[in-house]
């Protein structure tokens, strides 16, 4: 028997990149462009592996054609299996617990889900840089002779690039106590794979372009395993396209060379991002934009570099890596914090610590740490009596 799952990965819902409302539809269109692939091809189950929202705190209207989606699929009784990605993580209950609530979504945990009775599938959310020395990666044994596949969101090298990774693969697969079959994942935007031991690791990438330096088609993987052998086949998605114009302004140059520079591109329908450099003149950001947006452009981000650099605080580099809750994590790795150190330390930047209650929970949790490490103590003492 085949069984046949769509891997689907780094959706993120909501996001209104360059501010627009037009690129905030072109996710919700690609999230849907793959649901519908998956209906079409009536495979045994979709697999996300995390960022199903682009923030922790998604807008109704995309949560809403989210489950209306999520809907379509199981009504064609197709599941869709999620893990919780770095992006979209809350402190305990997530987004894909209420989902999960309309029966139109499963999360995905150490227990295989088993399909078809041959594939077991088990996931593991996204875990901070600063809790990973801790993190428990034991899975409960799956049924005999079933393929077994975890799906993570995590950068990991290989297949991730040494400088954007946070982690060995090996770190994974040998912490994992199962000999996995296959390591299906997400966070690193590109389509990118490879086998470590005789397991197949790969990355589906995202649905649609986070940065401009996601320049790759956008892909989901289909996936078909039989007799223990897994083919991998991605499938393209219609992604909008992003064109980059360069333009160097001399001292006399007007309106006119930034109509004549644009003019001999087509901009139809892309979303396009020029670079302005050289001399400051009297022609504005505005008046590019609206150059590039007469010719029928979706969107137009306009990055001005004349009389000196400028940052660009709205762009984001492949899988975030530059992301302000990765610094963060980045920095508190390093510290080697306690486990109730790391948790106090992301519930006062994740949730609004201003509600009351806020500093009786914490007084709580170093309560219960204490007793907990208490206990422990006696124990060893304990031990040692006997
Ligand atoms: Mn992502």
């Amino acid at each position: 028997m085949v069984t046949r799952l769509l891997h689907v990965s780094d959706t993120h819902l909501g996001n209104r990149q360059y501010g627009s409302d037009v690129r905030r539809e072109d996710f919700l269109d690609a999230f849907e462009e793959a649901i519908e692939y998956a209906i079409d091809q009536d495979v045994d189950a979709v697999i996300h592996t995390g960022d199903l929202f682009d923030s922790r705190d998604p807008r109704l209207p995309d949560l809403n054609r989210c489950i209306d989606a999520l809907q379509r699929l199981d009504d064609a009784d197709i599941p869709f299996l999620g893990i919780v990605g770095n992006h979209e993580r809350k402190m305990d209950d997530q987004y894909l617990d209420l989902i999960s609530k309309t029966g139109a979504a499963e999360r995905l945990d150490e227990s295989p889900r088993m399909v078809n009775d041959e594939v077991a599938v088990y996931g593991i959310d996204a875990v901070t840089k600063p809790a990973w020395h801790a993190k428990d990666f034991t899975l409960d044994e799956p049924l005999a002779d079933a393929y077994t596949i975890l799906c993570m969101h995590q950068l990991l090298h290989p297949p991730v690039p040494e400088i954007f990774a946070e982690h060995p693969l090996d770190d994974v697969l040998e912490r994992v106590n199962l000999d996995l079959d296959a390591l299906a994942l997400g966070d690193y935007h590109e389509t990118e794979g490879t086998i470590e031991d005789g397991t197949r690791v790969w990355y589906a990438g995202s649905t649609e372009r986070c940065a401009k330096d996601e320049t790759s088609p956008r892909t989901v993987s289909l996936l078909e395993i039989e007799d223990g052998d897994l083919t991998r086949r991605g499938k393209e998605l219609n992604s909008r396209d992003f064109l980059p114009i360069p333009i160097t302004f001399s001292e006399d140059d007007g309106r006119e060379h930034a109509e004549n520079e644009i003019s001999r591109r087509n901009v139809d329908g892309k979303v396009v991002l020029v670079t302005v450099t050289g001399e400051s003149t009297a022609v504005t950001s505005r008046d590019i934009r609206e150059i590039v947006i007469d010719r029928g452009a979706a969107v137009c981000r306009v990055d001005d570099q004349r009389g000196g650099f400028e940052f660009d605080d709205e762009e984001r580099s492949l899988g975030d890596i530059e992301s302000a809750d990765r610094l963060i994590e980045e920095r508190l790795a390093e510290q080697n914090l306690s486990e109730i150190s790391v948790e106090i330390e992301e519930r006062v930047r994740t949730e609004n610590v201003a509600r009351s209650g806020f500093d009786d929970e914490v007084e709580e949790m170093m309560m219960k740490a204490q007793d907990e490490a208490f206990d422990s103590d006696v124990a060893v003492q304990t031990e040692g009596d006997e």
